[in-house]
């Protein structure tokens, strides 16, 4: 794995509608990600946070059922300059959230250096939504769909090309809330899904051995987006859209081991931690603790 890692936190909170989730990046540095990921023999370049602008106006600011377009649209924008940046000189990114929206800006930095660039997205939701399809017109739920293409001009064209990655190049694991447009969306482009009942029924061991092969054979790096609410709400409550049934503890830190030991991840962001809506920094720790194992601790 690459040893030099820049971290960049994204103080984005205005993807989705409860206040909090902007503290992400604080909670998830209190809760001791440098020190953890020094220990094992990175060297960490702390970034700080992505300048976000507060609207001018609340509330009626929801053009086309996307509420505040324009400051998602700007934060991603310059969170994608610096992504490109980091992947640029070499480094790993490895990015703070903030809700999910950031995901488009992490994307288009990260993409335009590879040919086939594959992700994996750990999440409750498939984030496959539009404007036209949104039960809720948060952008949080729209990145994917953002970063295929699909979706509004300002979104989609971030960093000015399109789209940023392919269908079959991506893999979803826990999805266990997809909204009728996301549904259609997954059929007609054959996005490869593992919601709760595949993992319930293969085990999480062998969902990330066929993600690893599947991938392996047509892309050449691989981002992981990991939501918090992809995790069960008892164990990770602090996530402004919970869903009950989700990932277990030992379920998401296998994962992260299994793709440690794959050495096919390249760069990385963990989202939806909101301490206002956790206990005791729990969600925060849950996030440093997979990061431990995605970056490689084990027991022996
Ligand atoms: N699919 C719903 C809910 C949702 C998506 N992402 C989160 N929640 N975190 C929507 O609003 O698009
Ligand atoms: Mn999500
Ligand atoms: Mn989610």
């Amino acid at each position: 794995m690459n040893k030099q890692l820049s971290i960049i936190g994204v103080p984005m909170d205005l993807g989705q509608m409860r206040r909090g989730v902007d503290m992400g990046p604080s909670a998830i540095r209190y809760a001791g990600i440098v020190e953890r990921l020094e220990n094992l023999k990175y060297t960490i370049e702390d970034l700080g946070d992505i300048d976000i602008k507060r609207p001018a106006q609340k509330d009626d600011n929801k053009l086309d059922n996307l509420r505040n377009l324009n400051e998602v649209a700007e934060g991603n924008h310059r969170l994608a300059e610096t992504v490109d940046e980091v992947v640029g000189k070499g480094d790993f990114p490895l990015v703070l959230g903030g809700d999910h929206s950031i995901a488009m800006g992490s994307l288009a930095g990260i993409a335009k250096h590879y040919d086939n660039l594959g992700v994996i997205w750990y999440d409750a939701h498939g984030d496959l939504n539009t404007g036209d399809s949104s039960p809720s017109g948060n952008i949080h739920g729209m990145p994917l769909a953002v970063s295929l293409g699909i979706g509004h001009e300002k979104l989609t064209n971030i960093l000015d090309y399109q789209p940023k990655i392919k269908p079959e190049n991506i893999v979803i694991i826990g999805a266990r809330s997809l909204d009728e447009g996301e549904r259609i969306l997954i059929k007609e482009k054959g996005i490869k899904v593992y919601t709760m009942h595949e993992v319930d029924r293969m085990g999480m061991s062998e969902v990330v051995e066929e993600t690893i092969e599947y991938l392996k054979e047509r892309t050449d790096g691989v981002h992981l987006s990991l939501d918090l609410d992809g995790l069960d709400p008892e164990e990770a409550p602090g996530v402004g859209t919970p869903v009950m049934g989700g990932l277990s503890y030992r379920e998401s830190h296998l994962a992260m081991e299994m793709l440690f030991q794959s050495k096919m991840i390249t760069s990385a962001e963990f989202v939806e931690v909101n301490p206002i809506l956790d206990e005791k920094n729990k969600t925060a720790n849950m996030a440093v603790g997979l990061m431990g194992s995605l970056f490689g601790e084990s027991l022996k």
